[in-house]
């Protein structure tokens, strides 16, 4: 099936982009000094420690796929993780365009998948939490008609103990398989 084939290999290459941007995100130091062409690059204008973030707390690798289907929710994947101190819990999320982002769990028992709304997520330095495909993710209703692949959206996690995290997510198309997958 040549459609379903092409697809698979987009996603692929999509993936090995979000690593690159993940790990220069991550590592400021090793920022190239031209600076000013470098903000072309995928994930090179985001800035994860802004002031007023809570301490101790990254996100990582944030991506908003776009729906199949126009109309359908989108969905955010990402991965929150404690570098030091105690354990903390994710209560809420909230996603610039989205007029509302709920927090699920997918779930699959005998080989039927199902997700559910949780409220609450607990990470640690130990254990990072990964919201990814078939785990939990954070699913996007009502998106407004800015939210275009190749936007920079922002993203704002709060924590049990009412501290609040900020970045920005990309917005990228869905492949269609993973699409089905997710939303049916
Ligand atoms: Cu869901």
């Amino acid at each position: 099936m040549p459609p379903i084939r092409s697809a698979a290999v987009i996603l692929v290459a999509s993936a090995g982009l979000l690593a690159i941007a993940g790990c220069s995100g991550n590592t400021p130091e090793a920022a190239p000094s031209a600076s000013a062409s470098a903000s072309t690059a995928p994930g090179a204008a985001l800035d994860p420690a802004a002031p007023d973030n809570a301490p101790n707390v990254s996100v990582i690798e944030p991506v908003i796929k776009l729906p199949a289907v126009p109309g359908n929710p989108g969905v955010l994947y990402f991965t929150i993780q404690q570098t030091a101190g105690k354990a903390n819990t994710l209560v809420a999320v909230h996603v610039d365009g989205a007029g509302r982002a709920e927090m699920h769990e997918t779930k699959t028992e005998n080989g039927v998948s199902s997700m559910a709304p949780v409220t609450s997520v607990a990470f640690s330095a130990d254990k990072p939490a990964e919201f990814k495909a078939g785990s939990y993710h954070v699913m996007l209703f009502n998106l407004a008609s800015t939210m275009k692949p190749g936007k920079d959206v922002e993203v704002t996690f709060t924590l049990a103990n009412g501290d609040k995290v900020s970045t920005f997510a990309k917005v990228e198309e869905v492949g269609a398989m993973e699409g089905m997958m997710d939303h049916m």
